[in-house]
C-alpha cells in the first residue's frame, strides 16, 4: 500500500516536472487582420500561454527566395516573435506556401540544387533576422495541382539538404538548430503522389496532417469537414476521407507516431441543401452563405457557427463522432468540445505527437460570440493535452471593442447607417457588422449598395 502511494506520488512529481510532451501547434493567418471588428485578429490577440507552437501563415517566394506577403509583415513578424517574452518555451515558425500560393514556385525551386541552395540560404537568413525558430513547408502539394510527379522525390531532397544546411548553420552560429516542419495532405491519392513518407518522416521535426476539408461546398452532397471515423454512408474512395484513416496511413508508412500531429479545425464547412433531405449525404448545390466576418463561401469560423446554432437543428453523427447543424437550406459540419474530446482520445491512444489547429483566429478568441470563455476550443485542447504553461506570464488582454448592437432584433440584410453615410450595416443572425463603402462612395438605400454621392 505504502509502496503504491510512493510510486503514485513519484509519477505525479515526474509529470509535474516534465509536463506533457504533447504539442499544440496553432496557425495564425496574415489575412485575419482584415476582418471586421470584433473578429479582426492581430499578433497582439494571440494568447502566448495557449499553444506550444505558433505558426505565422504565410510567407511567399520570389526568385527562389523566401519573401513577405503583406505590406506590414515586417511589422507583424516582430510582434509575433515578441510573444516569446511572455512564454520562454513558445516556439515560433514561419509557414511558406499554402493553398492559394499554388505549386509553380515550389516546382521551380526544388528543380535543381542551385535553386534549392538559394532558397535554403534565404530561409536561414530570414528566420534568423526575425527570430523565428523554424520553417513550416506548406507545399500543396508535391505531385498534384500542376506539380510534376518528380517533385515527390525532389521534396525529399529539399528537406534533406535543408537539414544539413540548418545543422551546419547551428554549429557555426552556436544557436539552436532551426526546425523544419511541414503541413501535409490527409487525402490518400494526394499522399501517394506527393510524399516519400518514411524518408521525410526521418528528417522533419514534426509533420502536421491537415485532417480537415474532407468534404465541402465542392461536393454535390453534404458531408463533414473533419470526421474522426469512416461513415456508414461512405462508398468507394470516400472510406479514406476521415482523420483516423489519414493519421494511421502516415504512421503505417513509416513516420514515427510521435512526429505526427493531427489537424483540428476551428471552422466548419457549409452546404446549400436542394431537397427536404437534411442527412449526411443529402443532395447539395454548392456552398452555403458566406460568413459575415470570414467572408469566404462555404466556410464559417467557430464564432460564426455558434451564433447559427441556437435556431438550428443539431445532429450528432454517431459513427463519425462529430456534429452537424441545419436551418432552412443551410447545412454545416463542424467541431465542438465533444468531438474534440473523441479526437484527443484517439490521438493519445495512437501515441501521436499532438494537435495542430487551423486556425487560432477562427476560435471565439474574445469569448464574446459563444459565451464559452475566450478560445473555448483551443483552451479545451490545452487542457486535454495537459500543456504545461506555469512559466507563462499572460500579457494584459487586448482591449475588446464595444459590441455593436444595431442588428439586435432585425432581420438579416443590409441597412443604412443613420450616423455616417460612408458606412452601412450588415446583419446576420442578430450580429452586427459595420462596413465602409471606401473611396469617396456613400451608401445608397435604393440599390442597397455603395454609390457616387
Ligand atoms: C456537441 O454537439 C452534440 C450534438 O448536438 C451534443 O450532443 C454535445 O452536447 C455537444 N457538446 C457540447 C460540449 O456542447
Ligand atoms: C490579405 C492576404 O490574404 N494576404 C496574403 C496572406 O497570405 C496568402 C497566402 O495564402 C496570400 O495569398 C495573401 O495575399
Amino acid at each position: 500500500m505504502g509502496k503504491m502511494l510512493l510510486w503514485a506520488s513519484l509519477a505525479i512529481l515526474l509529470h509535474l516536472q516534465l509536463g506533457s510532451s504533447y504539442k499544440l501547434v496553432c496557425y495564425f493567418t496574415n489575412w485575419s487582420q482584415y476582418r471586421p471588428d470584433p473578429a479582426k485578429y492581430k499578433p497582439a490577440n494571440v494568447n502566448p500561454c495557449l499553444c506550444t507552437h505558433v505558426i505565422y501563415a504565410f510567407a511567399t517566394m520570389s526568385g527562389n527566395k523566401i519573401a513577405p506577403y503583406e505590406w506590414n509583415d515586417d511589422v507583424l513578424y516582430p510582434q509575433f516573435n515578441g510573444l516569446k517574452e511572455y512564454n520562454k518555451k513558445l516556439v515560433t515558425l514561419l509557414a511558406i506556401g499554402g493553398w492559394n500560393f499554388g505549386t509553380q514556385k515550389f516546382t521551380e525551386m526544388v528543380a535543381n540544387s542551385a535553386n534549392r541552395k538559394v532558397f535554403i540560404d534565404s530561409v536561414i537568413a530570414y528566420l534568423r533576422q526575425y527570430g523565428f525558430d523554424g520553417i513550416d513547408l506548406d507545399f500543396e502539394y508535391p505531385g498534384s495541382r500542376g506539380s510534376p510527379a518528380e517533385d515527390k522525390q525532389r521534396f525529399t531532397i529539399l528537406v534533406q539538404e535543408m537539414l544539413t544546411a540548418f545543422s551546419n548553420e547551428a554549429t557555426g552560429s552556436g544557436l539552436p538548430r532551426l526546425l523544419i516542419t511541414a503541413a501535409v495532405s490527409a487525402g490518400k491519392a494526394t499522399i501517394d503522389a506527393g510524399y516519400e513518407m518514411a524518408k521525410i518522416g526521418n528528417v522533419l521535426d514534426f509533420i502536421s496532417v491537415m485532417t480537415y476539408d474532407f468534404h465541402g461546398g465542392w461536393d454535390t452532397f453534404t458531408g463533414h469537414n473533419s470526421p474522426l471515423h469512416v461513415g456508414s454512408a461512405d462508398k468507394g474512395d470516400f472510406v479514406y476521407f476521415n482523420c483516423e484513416f489519414a493519421m494511421k496511413y502516415w504512421k503505417e508508412n513509416g513516420v514515427p507516431s510521435e512526429k505526427l500531429i493531427m489537424g483540428f479545425p476551428t471552422y466548419g464547412r457549409t452546404f446549400r441543401l436542394t431537397s427536404s433531405d437534411t442527412s449526411v449525404g443529402a443532395p447539395a448545390s454548392g456552398a452555403g452563405s458566406i460568413g459575415p466576418y470570414t467572408r469566404e463561401a462555404g466556410f464559417w469560423a467557430y464564432y460564426e457557427i455558434c451564433t447559427f446554432l441556437p435556431e438550428a437543428t443539431i445532429v450528432w453523427i454517431e459513427d463519425q463522432k462529430v456534429p452537424y447543424a441545419f436551418k432552412g437550406n443551410e447545412w454545416v459540419g463542424f467541431d465542438n468540445l465533444t468531438s474534440y474530446k473523441y479526437k484527443v482520445d484517439f490521438l493519445k491512444a495512437n501515441n501521436f505527437g499532438g494537435a495542430m489547429v487551423w486556425a487560432i483566429d477562427l476560435d471565439d478568441f474574445l469569448g464574446t460570440f459563444c459565451n464559452e470563455g475566450a478560445y473555448p476550443l483551443i483552451s479545451y485542447l490545452h487542457q486535454l493535452l495537459e500543456i504545461e504553461a506555469s512559466d507563462c506570464v499572460s500579457p494584459p488582454p487586448p482591449t475588446v471593442p464595444p459590441p455593436l448592437i444595431f442588428c439586435e432584433g432585425k432581420a438579416d440584410g443590409i441597412y443604412a447607417n443613420p450616423d455616417d453615410k460612408s458606412k452601412f450595416y450588415e446583419c446576420f443572425g442578430g450580429n452586427t457588422v459595420l462596413k465602409s463603402c471606401g473611396d469617396s462612395l456613400v451608401f445608397d438605400e435604393s440599390c442597397k449598395c455603395c454609390n457616387w454621392p
